[in-house]
């Protein structure tokens, strides 16, 4: 099964829990370590990538080591085409739609879109739509970040990448983010769409996931609790708050 077909069908389970591992942030042996906690902790799928640093080098040597040791599929979070790694499972083919920079919009995606068809990798088409406050993420992006008190224009966001064909949708704060997307802006968007929709940014705690959850998040996607060594009983409240089997 190809993973945009596994993301359908589990979503339509309930939600999912995705680890984002930054493979700028940590050896790639490390990052496998963690993976392979997130795993034995219930998450569902690891996404890989960063905003800045990610090169190549660390890009490949990371998946390998995840994929070496966990048996979860392994997506590529792109922040652009200077690295694409033919070992991911999936990649996202991802346009930052609010960005005010073309380049983030299509420009890179023309770069990449002749490697991913050559290397053989799956793209999973993604409208990534980026909220307040937007962090590092929204900064490097060139992101016009959807105001916090609308989301009725993340709603209008969202429903156009949709009509574009974008198989998923996310909703990002950005890592590190004080405070997760709105749970109202979360509802709105849910009520809006039919594709999965994925929360990110500043999730860090089982309570916040759960609101998340609630609010309609389809996956829940959560990179800083792990990176900041949070591997034991909390990650796996937090997992399963996310995923609604507390
Ligand atoms: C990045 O939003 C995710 O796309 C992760 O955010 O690091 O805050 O969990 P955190």
């Amino acid at each position: 099964m190809n993973v945009k077909d596994f993301i359908y069908e589990r979503v339509s389970k309930g939600t999912m829990h995705m680890t984002l591992l930054d493979p700028a942030k940590q050896s790639p042996v490390r990052a496998a370590e963690m993976a392979v906690m997130a795993q034995e902790m219930g998450s569902d799928a690891i996404m890989v990538g960063g905003s800045t640093d990610v090169t190549q080098e660390n890009l490949d040597a990371t998946i390998l080591a995840i994929k070496a040791r966990a048996t979860l599929p392994v997506i590529y979070f792109p922040s652009g085409a200077h690295a694409i790694s033919r070992h991911a499972d999936a990649m996202y083919f991802m346009s930052m739609l609010n960005s005010v920079n073309v380049n983030h919009v299509i420009g890179e995606q023309v770069k990449g879109a002749p490697i991913v068809k050559m290397l053989g990798i799956e793209p999973i088409s993604m409208g990534y739509i980026i909220v307040e406050p937007g962090m590092k993420v929204g900064e490097v992006g060139m992101a016009k970040p959807i105001p916090r008190n609308d989301p009725q224009m993340a709603a209008a966001f969202a429903l156009a990448a949709e009509y574009m064909g974008m198989s998923l949708v996310y909703l990002e704060a950005g890592s590190g983010a004080p405070q997760p997307v709105p749970s109202e802006m979360i509802a709105a968007v849910k009520r809006t769409i039919s594709v999965p929709l994925l929360i990110g940014g500043g999730i860090r705690d089982a309570r916040t996931a759960e609101q998340v959850r609630l609010a309609g998040a389809d996956v829940v996607v959560t990179g800083t609790v792990v990176e900041n060594g949070a591997l034991g009983e909390d990650l796996r409240q937090l997992i399963r708050a996310a995923k609604g089997n507390v």
